[in-house]
């Protein structure tokens, strides 16, 4: 077996060299070869000090994730972190890539830190329910500040060089980390300087004020918390290390992290991680190694906000894009509407002033498609109307390369009607964005009947160069998300009918861990959109299944949502009321139905809506639209807010038992008819005692 870490001699100094492969994640065997190493160091009589530095694309991103089941190994990272400050030779960390978790601690706990100028720093344990477990939480507010710890515990994001630097995370930024790492370690070695973060105190809690600063920063990230346990937990710890000794906010904080491990939350997120990945994968079976197409050069057609927001998803990637647009004037219109989009990010600091003519010059405007002839993929995103877009595809096809990937963007067209229009329909698929495109993390592709592997390859690698989250659908109506979405917002509205308000499920919702209430979410997006898919629809709904009419009643009185000042609520600078008018509607809808109304409590409401998910998820699952139950679990937490550290639906669904959820959809079928039919997957998992965990391997 290769060992995992190697120790290198330069002279004085030796270079703890991890190679681990894909991430050089902190495995129990590298762990131990790793405390071996230290303590050979520091038992040399020759050696003065060390670098740990990592082989590959990064520095160490972390713990092994696939070790949490098992119980605490006796080398930890806070072992090898606790040997390293005990010794008397000063040990330099040599950053690249992403060096996130353990791998940072680690760093944090070495005499000095020396990172590449592109890499980036990270303590995103919060993300899959766990705080820092190896010393983050008490080093990183020694170095940063109470109030900078604070924010990267509880967010989870990855820190860049300059910001780490600034914030006094890292030492020094070089080219080459490594030399610079020996450097460092001789130069300490030679003044006899062993600077140790733990030595310190944490540097902005300095007064009443500031303290005052910190708890109100807590308060915030617990209430953006909605539910998860994680980041209220990191936030406290940050804590210890302002009013503990050092010694003791570790010991805390390792017994705080141990007990995540093998909560709840921290298993569903820590199965959302191995979810999005699987989902990213190409399809088992014929092809599922092929390989992507090169793309460079992108195509979007239409310059509306979805053509706008996905031009700027591919821009901020790096890749060339043209947008085209139907005239000059249209295509300024999606110029200025991307601009702004820039322009709020520099303002907001999330893009440098210096970087919005760059950034911009990345995006050409055109109105002739004879200006995608060298894409290698187009996205097509005009208005949701199949002529107009069986159009743009007709002459799509006759102006781009053969081997370009044509893709829509649209959320319910039949992907094969475009293929049947264009010439080598083996490169057509669909690529769904949610709005705002370059924000939404989900993108559904659409496969079609005669997709090839190489076409699903080439999406999913852009999905992964733009930083989405892929999951491959099948042709229906709404693909997955969308389906989903429709059936539970009828169950929604029936609620409605039977005695909830727009309010009142709203807040059900959102107290179980939504960020938006689907009310609330319907006035964002717009009512206009769900009436046309209705009246589009209207012609082959069964005149049998239960409809309810008051979201086409709020429509015809003209109010579309947020857009025109008033939907479900009345919006005005930037709050939502209740509105008469539509208590008013509800209440005429129960009587027309000759519905008594009555109280609906919180749990009914919740639980009503998650047996319609699962239900229309079996449906899409054993219709084959979506490939296992782990994959809808992805889209309903990236796609529509469903709250991560629970999971998913499907993932749910589990917890409460197949059987029990036959039992409440049965119940749903009784009292809502027609269309309500449990999926037949059900009873098909309940006879043979398989559970949705069972369908995703
Ligand atoms: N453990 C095991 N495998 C990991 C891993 C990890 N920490 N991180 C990534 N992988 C695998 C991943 O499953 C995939 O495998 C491959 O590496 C490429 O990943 C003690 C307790 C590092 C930014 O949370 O954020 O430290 O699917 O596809 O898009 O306090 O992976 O190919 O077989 O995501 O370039 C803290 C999690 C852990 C970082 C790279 N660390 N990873 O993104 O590639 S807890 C994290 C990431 C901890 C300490 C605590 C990303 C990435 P496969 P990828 P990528």
């Amino acid at each position: 077996m290769k060992p995992l870490v190697t120790l290198e001699r330069h002279g004085d100094v030796a270079v703890i060299l991890i190679d681990n492969p894909p991430v050089n994640a902190l495995s129990i065997p590298l762990r131990r070869e790793l405390l071996e190493a230290v303590q050979e160091v520091q038992a040399d009589k020759v050696l003065r000090g060390a670098v740990i530095a990592c082989a590959g694309r990064t520095f160490i991103a972390g713990a092994d994730i696939r070790e949490f089941d098992a119980p605490p190994p006796e080398v930890t990272t806070g072992t090898v972190n606790a040997a390293i400050e005990a010794g008397t030779k000063p040990f330099v960390a040599a950053l690249h890539g992403t060096a996130l978790g353990g791998g940072f601690e680690l760093a944090l706990a070495c005499h000095a830190r020396i990172m590449a100028p592109d890499g980036r720093v990270g303590l995103p344990e919060s993300r899959i329910g766990l705080i820092p477990g190896a010393g983050g939480t008490q080093r990183a507010p020694r170095l940063a500040g109470a109030l900078a710890a604070l924010d990267l515990v509880t967010t989870g994001r990855h820190v860049p060089a300059d910001e780490a630097l600034k914030l006094g995370l890292v030492d020094e930024i070089a080219t080459d980390p490594l030399r610079q790492a020996i450097e460092r370690a001789r130069a300490l070695a030679a003044n006899g300087t062993l600077p140790r973060a733990r030595d310190r105190a944490v540097p902005d809690m300095v007064s009443a004020e500031t303290r005052a600063a910190f708890e109100a920063a807590v308060a915030t990230a617990s209430r953006r918390a909605r539910g998860a346990i994680a980041p209220v937990k990191a936030a406290e710890a940050v804590g210890w290390a302002i009013d503990l000794s050092f010694d003791e906010g570790v010991e805390r904080e390792r017994l705080a992290s141990l007990d995540l491990r093998t909560g709840p939350q921290s298993r569903a997120l820590r199965y959302l991680f191995h979810a999005e990945r699987v989902a990213a994968r190409l399809p088992p079976g014929a092809g599922h190694d092929a390989r992507p197409w090169p793309v460079q050069h992108c195509g979007v057609v239409g310059g509306g906000t979805m053509g706008s927001g996905i031009a700027i998803a591919l821009a901020d990637a790096g890749l060339e894009v043209t947008l085209v647009e139907a005239s000059a004037e249209a295509a300024r219109a999606a110029e200025s509407r991307i601009g702004l989009v820039y322009e709020r990010q520099v303002k907001s600091g999330r893009l440098a002033e210096d970087m919005l003519e760059e950034r911009m010059g990345r995006i050409r405007f055109a109105t002739d498609l004879d200006a995608l002839a060298e894409a290698a993929l187009v996205v097509e995103a005009v208005v949701e109307d199949l002529a107009v877009k069986l159009d743009v595809f007709r002459r799509l096809s006759a102006r781009v390369r053969r081997d370009c990937v044509l893709a829509s963007n649209t959320s319910y067209l039949d992907i094969n009607l475009v293929a049947d229009v264009v010439d080598a329909p083996e490169r057509v698929l669909g690529l769904h964005f949610f709005s705002p495109a370059h924000v939404m993390k989900l993108l559904e592709i659409v496969r079609g009947g005669r997709t090839v592997p190489e076409a699903l390859a080439t999406a999913l690698a852009l999905a992964r160069r733009i930083g989405k989250v892929p999951v491959i659908a099948g042709v229906c109506e709404g693909f997955i998300g969308n389906r989903m979405f429709s059936s539970w917002r009828q169950q929604c509205d029936f609620l409605l009918e039977e005695g909830a308000t727009p309010q009142e499920v709203d807040a059900a919702l959102e107290a179980y861990g939504f960020a938006m209430g689907p009310y609330a979410v319907a006035d964002l997006a717009g009512l206009d959109i769900g009436w046309a898919t209705r009246k589009r629809l209207a012609p082959k709904r069964d005149k049998r299944a239960r409809y309810v009419p008051i979201a086409d009643w709020i429509c015809e009185l003209g109010r579309f949502g947020q857009k025109t000042g008033a939907g479900y609520y009345r919006h005005g600078n930037g709050t939502r009321e209740v509105d008469p008018v539509v208590t008013a509607l509800v209440e005429r809808a129960s009587v027309e139905k000759g519905i008594v109304r009555r109280a609906v409590p919180q749990a009914e409401i919740v639980e009503r809506v998650h047996a319609a998910m699962v239900n229309e998820a079996a449906r899409i699952l054993g219709e084959g639209i979506a490939q296992r139950p782990s994959d809808v679990d992805v889209v309903l937490v990236n796609g529509y807010g469903y709250p991560s550290w629970r999971g998913g639906p499907m993932h749910e669904a589990d917890a409460i038992g197949v059987a029990e959820m036959l039992r409440r959809i049965a119940a749903i079928h009784a009292s809502d008819g027609v269309g309500w039919e449990p999926a037949p997957l059900l009873q098909e998992m309940v006879n043979s005692g398989r559970s949705f965990a069972d369908l995703n391997l």
